[in-house]
Parts: C-alpha cells; structure tokens; sequence
C-alpha cells in the first residue's frame, strides 16, 4: 500500500484531522493494518484497515455484522459504567456517511479509533497477561450470550469446521498447485494419522451435545488490547469472524496461540510445546469470564478443543503452503511450510498433555 492510496483513502472518512503519517502493524495475516498518526497529536488515534475482500468477499455484510457487535457491547459497557471508546472499537463514518470506503481500484478501507495506553502482546511476557485475557475474551462471550445471532452474517462459511478445512486439505494435496508435495510427505502422514479428532467438535454441535454461540473465532492474544497500567484485558479487536460458532472454538484457539512456549512460525522445534502454567492462568481467567455460560459437555472438550484448533490451522498453513500461499500473508519463502510445523509440533505435545490438561480444568470449575 502506498501512502498515496492510504491518504487518499484517509481523507474519505469524516475526522476533521490533518493526516501526519501512517505506521504498519504487521502482526496480522489478513488484512493491512496502520496506525494513523495526525497532527498535533504524539500518539495514534486511528486505526485504518484495508480490508482483505479475496477473502471476506462481502464486506457490506462483514461491516454491519462489526456495528451491530460493537454497538450491542458498547452499551453493556455503558450500563456497567465502562469506557466505550476504549472497551469496544468505534468505526468511524465517511464523509458521505457510510461505514467502510470501497475505492475501486484497492479495495474496501475502514477506519477505528485507536484504543490508546494498551498493548496487543505477541506472547506472555507476563503470565498474568494470560489471565486477564482470558478472562475478557470469557467476558465477551457472555455479552454476546444474548446477541441476535440470526442477524449475522457468516463472514466465511465452515470457518471452523474442521471437517470441511480437512476436505480442504486433502484437495491441495491432490491439486499440488505450487509443486511442493515432496517437501511436506511426513508431515502429510501424521495429519492423516490424526483426522478423526476433525470430527469431535463439527459432531458434538451437529447432535446438539453442544450449543451454537455466537463467538469470535479468532481469539490469538494479539486480538485483545491489554491496558498497559492495570494489565487487564480491556478491548476484544479483530471482530471480522465474529459469528456463530462454539465457545471450544475461542478457548482452543487462544490456547494454541498463547500457551504456547514460543512463537506461531517458530523453526527451532524444540522451543515449540504447551506450557502448562500457561494453559492454567489462561483456563482460569477463561473459566471466570464466562461464569456459568458453559456447559458440562463444552467444560469435558476444552482440553480437546486445544488440541482440535491447532491440529485445524496446521490443515490451513500446510494446505495454503500446497496451494502457492495465496490466503495468509507470508514473510518469507517457506513461512507457511514453518508455520505448519511449529504447529503441528504443538499439537502433539498438546495431545501428549491431554490428561494434565483435564486435572487442570477440574482445579477451575465452580
Ligand atoms: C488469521 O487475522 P489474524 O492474523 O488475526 C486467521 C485465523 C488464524 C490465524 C493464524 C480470517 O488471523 O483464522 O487462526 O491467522 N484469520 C482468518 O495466525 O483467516
Ligand atoms: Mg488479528
């Protein structure tokens, strides 16, 4: 993106501001995202995204589904005397009064306050950190507990269902696009060896064991703002997938992401396993978030689901790789072949951890 195109875009939306400059954040793998600095001002007051429509193809429906969640916690937040501008994002209206920018010829941009004076942290520093994300992504989940979730919009269909992501898979390795099979053959095997953990949460919500939620779906830790001063998790970010889905979702994800001992694409796969202390702040700030919005089944799988999300994103970083990389932004040759591995390494760790994991769980449950 150059800034001509993102000035050009800035202008669009009604601030009254005086650009100064951009500033890429690079931490996510979807869409482009900058800090937009403006005159007069030493820190970033909005967020300008350009929104990835290759793969949210209807951002229309993307945008309302973002407004009517944002509106739907602000005023939850208002009730319990909170700060709206900080405890959920604001989009910011165009100048012709729309809520995202369709340029023609580069896509669709919309613009957010910066939510100031909080981090979103790659990695524990803290393990506390752990805790006070868990607790507000548990929150979240509870305010979204009575959200009209026939209103949504799914974002991306089957986004998952792990069954489909593995049907997915299996095609790349019949299509072997980018001619990189040979480089993948172990890996390959022990995916397959694995497929039926696909099924337990796709069935479990199919048969009504376990219920369908409105949830985020993308729950990393660099998706919540962390108040730098009192290390609470104050504000849920990245709310393109925010549809219908299971909670098992959201805490596997998290724990994939965060408890995890080193970094997503790390290449020295002995760095890469499940921390336990870490799965234990994380299960116990997610367990008092959501209070008593869980379920005795949903409480049985959460361990599972650990090992289900991140098994599932090893299907999407090796089948993207299969495919030429052409849905998760890479930074260098093989990252997603990297990404692949370090997660599949988690995986089995997390597999070999699996009854620590459930005494953990039961420490947490009221
Ligand atoms: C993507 O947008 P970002 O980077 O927070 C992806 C998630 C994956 C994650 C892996 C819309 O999340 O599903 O788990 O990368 N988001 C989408 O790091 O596909
Ligand atoms: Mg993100």
């Amino acid at each position: 993106m150059t800034d001509q195109i993102l000035s050009l875009a800035f202008s669009k939306f009604a601030t009254g501001d005086e650009l100064d400059r951009f500033e890429a954040i690079t931490a996510g793998h979807i869409n482009r995202t900058y800090a937009v600095f403006v005159k007069g001002a030493e820190k970033p007051k909005y967020v300008l995204q350009k929104i990835n429509t290759n793969i949210f193809k209807d951002p229309v429906g993307l945008i309302a589904n973002i407004k009517g969640v944002c509106a739907h916690v602000g005023k939850k937040v208002q009730e319990r005397g909170g700060d709206v501008m900080r405890e959920t994002l604001t989009l910011i209206p165009t100048v012709d009064g729309k809520d995202f920018y369709l340029d023609e010829e580069h896509g669709a941009f919309r613009l957010y306050y910066f939510i100031t004076d909080a981090t979103a942290h790659q990695s524990a520093d803290q393990p506390r950190i752990l805790y006070h994300a868990a607790e507000a992504f548990g929150t979240y989940q509870n305010l979204l507990s009575d959200y009209p979730a026939e209103t949504l919009s799914e974002t991306i269909p089957n986004f998952h269902n792990t069954v489909s992501r593995y049907a997915d898979f299996l095609q790349a390795i019949e299509d072997n696009k980018a001619g990189r099979l040979d480089e993948c053959t172990e890996e390959i095997e022990i995916i397959k060896a694995h497929e039926s953990y696909a099924h337990i949460i796709v069935d479990a919500l199919a048969s009504g064991e376990i219920p369908l939620r409105v949830t985020h779906n993308d729950t990393k830790l660099n998706n919540i703002m962390i108040d730098d001063k009192t290390g609470e998790g104050i504000c849920v970010i990245d709310l393109d997938t925010v549809m219908p889905g299971s909670l098992l979702y959201d805490y596997g994800d998290s724990i994939r992401f965060a408890a995890c001992n080193s970094a997503e694409d790390e290449t020295d796969l002995s760095k890469v396993f499940l921390r336990l202390d870490l799965f234990e702040e994380y299960t116990e700030g997610f367990l008092k978030g959501v209070g008593k919005n869980i379920t005795a089944k949903e409480i049985e799988l959460l361990p599972v689901s650990a090992f289900i999300l991140t098994y599932e994103v090893v299907l999407r970083f090796l089948g993207d790789y299969l495919n030429g990389d052409t849905y998760f932004q890479v930074h260098r040759d093989k990252h997603n072949l990297e990404r692949a591995r370090a997660q599949l390494t988690l995986a089995l760790d997390i597999e070999k951890k699996l009854p620590e994991m459930a005494e953990i769980v039961k420490k947490y449950v009221k």
